[in-house]
């Protein structure tokens, strides 16, 4: 089963977390570390394929709909689409293999698990890498789930995040996004980065500007 997740991200103002702490239900909080594999050629993100491992778990994360059948923003879709994301994720370690090994076209076969000796063998390298310390928090009779964010390289952002299975309704999942957006009071009008923007922005800015060339990333 293919998940997907949909997700908006927000600028937290003092008034979102006030709301938050007096309405919300703190669900959690833990901290995380996060490295980011691609080629040296950067072979994935340049298709916006995610490879990351997140402490001891990989996960890849590619668009529901894939870059080449992407239409550019029109103005009928609506701004809730326009603010949002959909990737699907995927975490079996043999299916992430399979997808990254599309991509690179590695011709090895029979391994069954994505070890150091994988990524060295299909020349993959982390050129990321930050720790997170996220608080999560749900409010009332919403399923969606609010995440704060705050990476250690000086960077703080929020994400209101629903998780589906593939063949759901991505349309429901964007309208309780829209929902509880409403109830923090954040408006559809602000599009925000997220961590690995800002921190490619500043630690590789000529994959970034490459990235925002091939419409990948938004500036
Ligand atoms: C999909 C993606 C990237 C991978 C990181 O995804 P994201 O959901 O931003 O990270 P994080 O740490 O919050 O993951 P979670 O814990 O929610 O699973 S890096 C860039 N992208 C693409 C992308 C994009 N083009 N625009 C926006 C607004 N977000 C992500």
């Amino acid at each position: 089963m293919m998940t997907v997740e949909v997700e908006r991200k927000f600028m937290c103002s003092a008034n979102t977390l006030k709301m938050l702490e007096e309405s919300g239900v703190l669900v959690g909080k833990q901290q995380f570390r996060d490295q980011y594999f691609d080629t040296p050629q950067f072979d994935l993100t340049l298709r916006d394929m995610w490879l990351r491992k997140r402490e001891e778990c990989w996960e890849l994360k590619y668009p529901l709909v894939p870059v080449s059948g992407r239409k550019e923003k029109s103005g009928e879709q609506s701004e809730t689409a326009a603010v949002s994301t959909c990737y699907k994720e995927i975490t079996s370690q043999p299916e992430i293999q399979l997808k990254v090994k599309d991509v690179i076209r590695d011709t090895e076969t029979g391994v069954t698990c994505l070890d150091d000796s994988w990524l060295s063998r299909v020349n993959l390298v982390c050129f990321a890498e930050f720790t997170t310390v996220r608080q999560s928090f749900t409010l009332e009779e919403e399923e969606v789930k609010i995440d704060l964010d705050q990476a250690d390289f000086g960077y703080n952002v929020g994400e209101l995040e629903m998780l589906i299975t593939e063949g759901e309704d991505v349309h429901a999942a964007l309208e309780r996004i829209d929902r509880t957006a409403r109830k923090l009071g954040l408006t559809a009008d602000q599009r925000v980065e997220g961590k690995m923007n800002v921190y490619l922005k500043r630690n590789l800015p000529e994959h970034y500007a490459k990235l925002l060339s091939v419409h990948i990333l938004r500036a």
